[in-house]
């Protein structure tokens, strides 16, 4: 098991001091980095002591140490998984081969694009989140913001390493360009879509964190198996860390149903507009905003039919998440039939593959809303939540701007038009959400639109201060 060297202006276990122009190029980022950090990343809370994880080796057991730390002082750093002894390319055309230690030329750009796609939302969410720590719903909240933000910042240090190490000049610019681009700027927005809405209120936080980071957990994992081996073991350790951030999105959306059924039970009615006097978030408004960030997270997988994803499996860029678990590792023989807006087309499963991972995606989705359902269910409610079809709102693809309902079916455009206040948050459902976020600083209180969790963090009660403001 490599250890992580602290001793270093810059924690790594990639033995970095033995590369002096490679470690000298990242220490002359790691400023530009602190800068963008103190302008872009959360507002106002420098000099909390906020408790936080720190990677201190990248053993499945143990890999973390927690402690309470101000968030500039946060020591980000390059941490790789262990090698795998002679590890072999394990899908596409050059399956079997010895897996890639360096950047084969003909794949040079096409590498570094998903590398710089992967590096460019790390920046981005954090851009995204940095005013909610204005209006926390309460202090273990506010650490477990804090505490994706800095793994986020961390993640964009592990797609900025393989840029300087591995892609020399343009490598570099590109690494400059990371922190150039902003969440939501008219000349220079972050590369994919889902990366530039704004996330100004925090059950939209619950949603980006069980949707968005959950697309991380695919991509990462498909970009695990890659032949190109320092990514493949830079993304193994990045999955251990993005765990954490799903777990808040999933745990923060059930506090949520939680509260409301408290709610509804208190108030004796489900009637969404007494659920909202009462100062709860009524299920049909939580149901609008699943819909908008799924339907949203549903097209940062990219095209149904996508040339891009055949070459990238054949040429071993970019496999499967979980390759092994596949019988046909190389399927050049294999179709994949998809509905279209004409009915159905039949493609070569190789150029299908943004779609399989998306539809295995949704349902990996669905067990947190099974979860909740079952706790509607209990509840004596009648009520479901559902995810939205895959034809809904999209923005790539076959199904671009049709009008579809959250059910799949295509409508008339002007109903269509009439309807989509209703699936979708309103400017008035935002308004009101926005008037729920009252800030709740008080250690082991909630606001009243969320309950507790079942516990604190690292065994630590819920009471605990987990966030010192000074
Ligand atoms: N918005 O053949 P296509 C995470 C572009 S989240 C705007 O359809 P392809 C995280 C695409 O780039 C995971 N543009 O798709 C979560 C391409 O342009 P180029 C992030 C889009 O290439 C929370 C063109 O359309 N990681 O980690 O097969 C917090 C046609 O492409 C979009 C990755 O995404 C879009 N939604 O697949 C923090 C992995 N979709 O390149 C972090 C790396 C597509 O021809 N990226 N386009 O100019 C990839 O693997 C691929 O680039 C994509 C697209 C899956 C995104």
């Amino acid at each position: 098991m490599s250890s992580i060297n602290y001793s270093e202006k810059i924690p790594n276990n990639v033995n970095l001091v033995s590369d002096r122009t490679l470690q000298r190029a990242l220490e002359h980022w790691q400023p530009q980095f602190l800068q963008w950090w103190g302008e872009m990343g959360p507002t106002d809370f420098l000099g909390a002591d906020v408790y936080l994880r720190t990677a201190v080796s990248v053993d499945a057991e143990g890999w973390a140490q927690y402690g309470a730390v101000k968030m500039p002082d946060y020591r980000w750093g390059i941490f790789l998984a262990d090698p795998v002894a002679e590890r072999k390319i394990g899908f596409g055309d050059a399956m079997g081969q010895p897996a890639w230690q360096q950047v084969p030329g003909e794949y040079r750009s096409t590498l570094r694009r998903l590398i710089v796609t992967q590096g460019d939302t790390e920046p981005a969410s954090v851009e995204q989140q940095r005013l909610l720590g204005h209006t926390c719903p309460s202090l273990y909240d506010l650490r477990n913001l804090f505490q994706i933000n800095v793994e986020e910042g961390r993640h964009l240090w592990a797609m900025v390493y393989l840029l300087h190490a591995y892609f020399g000049r343009d490598g570099r610019e590109e690494a400059e360009e990371l922190l150039g681009r902003h969440s939501g700027d008219t000349d220079k927005p972050r590369i994919l879509t889902t990366f530039n809405e704004p996330i100004s209120d925090w059950l939209s936080l619950f949603c980006f964190t069980y949707f968005t980071d959950r697309d991380g957990k695919y991509q990462l994992k498909s970009l695990a198996e890659s032949a190109f081996d320092p990514l493949s073991r830079t993304c193994r350790f990045m999955l251990t860390e993005e765990a954490h951030h799903m777990f808040v999105g999933e745990t923060g959306l059930s506090r949520v149903v939680k509260r409301t059924l408290e709610v509804m039970k208190e108030i004796g009615t489900d009637d969404p507009a007494k659920v909202r006097a009462a100062g709860a978030v009524d299920l049909p408004l939580l149901q609008k905003y699943l819909n908008f960030w799924c339907s949203s997270s549903l097209d940062l997988f990219g095209n149904e039919i996508s040339s891009n994803s055949a070459a990238n499996f054949a040429s071993g860029l970019k496999g499967r998440p979980d390759e092994t678990t596949y019988d046909d590792h190389v399927l050049r023989e294999k179709t994949f039939t998809l509905k279209v807006p004409q009915g159905e087309e039949t493609v070569p499963m190789l150029n299908a593959l943004n779609e399989v991972m998306r539809e295995s995606y949704l349902k990996d989705c669905e067990i947190g809303l099974k979860r909740w359902n079952r706790q509607i269910e209990r509840a004596g409610h009648a009520f479901r939540l559902t995810l939205p079809s895959s034809r809904f709102r999209r923005s790539i693809g076959p199904w671009t701007g049709l009008p579809v309902d959250p059910q799949g079916n295509l409508l008339d455009k002007s109903i269509y038009e009439k309807k989509l206040n209703e699936w979708i948050p309103s400017q008035a459902d935002r308004a009101f959400v926005h008037s729920l976020m009252q800030r709740v600083i008080e250690p082991g209180k909630m606001a009243g639109w969320i309950a507790p969790p079942e516990r604190g963090i690292n065994n630590l009660a819920i009471e605990y201060e987990y966030v010192k403001l000074h």
